[in-house]
């Protein structure tokens, strides 16, 4: 039977989990939860999703909330709100703390779901679709959807070919020629591989389609299980693969692929070094990852702002950028850049040099100060003459430096200084 992907679009309701810290971020996550993280320039990590499911045909959305929530609420409200409620469509924000208080938060992930059943219900949604805000990728959701319909499988789990060392963060399952997942195994230390491949796993993505009432039902019971730790990736998940009613969608078979791209692009940025290397791709001659391309928007909420500004100072000294991206209301004064990621509103000063440098929105790089491989956080005041990137010893004593050498700088540590 033929289904129409729209209509079965039209008929979901993406359910957004938006809560984790994302703590290997470190300090980046001290003040907004990991779906709120500025990356590529102009969006937020959970616009990705929020673009998808938009994308996809899906209209109604709902986002669960809970970890440091101020700056992702207020970045929803301002970008997200562009819905109209007298077609059916609209994205709701459910934060933890308004259904109960503090101790019961959010216990895992499936729990965040229990807690809105009765706002879900409300919209009557056949589908539904659980995903991550925490991923940085394009696809049409409505593939996974029809396969869902199609395979009469009670779940389905999107699912990526990974190197077998990464699977460990991961769920890893094992699938049969007719993708049933015949093995699920939650963040194994011993992950399996695929079987044409010792070198690579299959994960699961941590995207799941269900019918509505079907999982309102499963999940009603596990709220009343006391084994369970109610986790989409520990409890639910592993049940159905057991009961055999689970089964996989390759993000092979609905990823999007724009002028650009080459080959399937998902990233889950989790760790300041695949942070860093994942926004200083986008300044490559040919990124893996298409954003400027217009079949696939990536919506987001953007400030009006000033066009990016190169001036050379007045000795003459040349404010410029080469293999770099510059976002609105920067300004490049006498200063050198090469292979930067420049977010809103940045500014540097005469006779600084920076080289891999990711700086988010309104921080300031001072006169002379030379960065290298480096996440400047949002307002942070870099002071005249700093440098990074130069001397390991010294930058792990003032920064958060990675074992590769990548060191975030945010305002407190600027403040701690000498
Ligand atoms: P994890 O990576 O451990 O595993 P998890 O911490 O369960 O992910 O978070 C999943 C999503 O839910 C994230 O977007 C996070 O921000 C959010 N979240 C976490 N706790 C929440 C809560 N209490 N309330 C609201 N949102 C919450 C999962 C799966 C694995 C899969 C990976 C893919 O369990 O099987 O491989 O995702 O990344
Ligand atoms: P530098 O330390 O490199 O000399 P300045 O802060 O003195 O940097 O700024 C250099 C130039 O940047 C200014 O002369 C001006 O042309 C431009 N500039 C600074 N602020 C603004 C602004 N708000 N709008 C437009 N241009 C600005």
């Amino acid at each position: 039977m033929e289904y129409d992907r729209f209509r079965l679009a039209q008929q979901t309701m993406a359910y957004v989990l938006a809560g984790g810290r994302g703590s290997r971020l470190k300090e980046m996550t001290d003040i907004r939860a990991k779906p709120a993280v500025y990356f590529g320039g102009k969006t937020r990590i959970i616009d990705f999703a929020l673009s998808n499911a938009v994308n996809s045909g899906i209209r109604r959305i709902g986002v669960a909330t809970q970890y440091k929530a101020h700056s992702l609420i207020r970045h929803l409200q301002r970008g997200w709100s562009f819905f109209r409620a007298e077609r059916n469509e609209g994205l709701d924000i459910l934060p933890a703390s308004q259904q109960l208080n503090e101790e019961n938060w959010y216990k895992g992930t499936a729990d965040a779901v229990t807690q809105n059943i009765s706002i879900i219900k409300g919209y009557e949604p056949k589908y539904i679709l659980i995903l991550a805000g925490d991923h940085i990728y394009k696809q049409d959701y409505s593939y996974m959807i029809e396969q869902h319909v199609e395979s009469g499988a009670k779940v389905t789990v999107g699912c990526i070919e990974v190197p077998r060392e990464e699977a460990k963060g991961f769920g890893v399952m094992a699938v049969d020629e007719n993708d049933k997942i015949l093995e699920f195994v939650e963040k194994p230390a011993d992950p399996p591989t695929m079987p044409n491949d010792p070198t690579r796993s299959l994960a699961s993505m941590g995207i799941y389609v269900f019918e509505t009432d079907f999982l309102c039902e499963l999940l009603e019971a596990d709220a009343r299980d006391p084994n369970s730790s109610h986790d989409f990736g520990k409890d639910i998940i592993p049940g159905l693969v057991a009961s055999g009613d689970a089964v996989a969608h390759p993000f092979g078979r609905s990823c999007v692929m724009s002028g650009l791209e080459r080959k399937p692009y998902w990233r889950d940025v989790g760790t300041l070094d695949a942070y860093w290397q994942a926004n200083i791709d986008m300044t490559d001659f040919e990124p893996e990852l298409d954003i400027y391309a217009t079949d696939w928007p990536i919506w987001t909420y953007s400030e009006l702002t000033a066009p990016a500004k190169f001036i050379h100072n007045e000795e003459g000294r040349r404010g410029q950028a080469v293999s770099s991206m510059v976002s609105g209301g920067c300004i490049i004064s006498g200063s050198s850049l090469y292979r930067c990621l420049l977010f809103t509103g940045v500014k540097t000063h005469s006779y600084s040099q920076m080289e891999g440098v990711v700086a988010l929105p309104y921080s300031e790089v001072g006169r002379r100060a030379h960065i290298k491989n480096a996440i400047i956080d949002r307002g942070v005041k870099i002071p005249p003459g700093l440098v990074v990137g130069e001397d390991p010893e010294l930058d792990a004593k003032r920064f958060r430096r990675t074992e590769n050498g990548i060191c975030l700088i945010t305002r407190k540590m600027i403040e701690e200084l000498e």
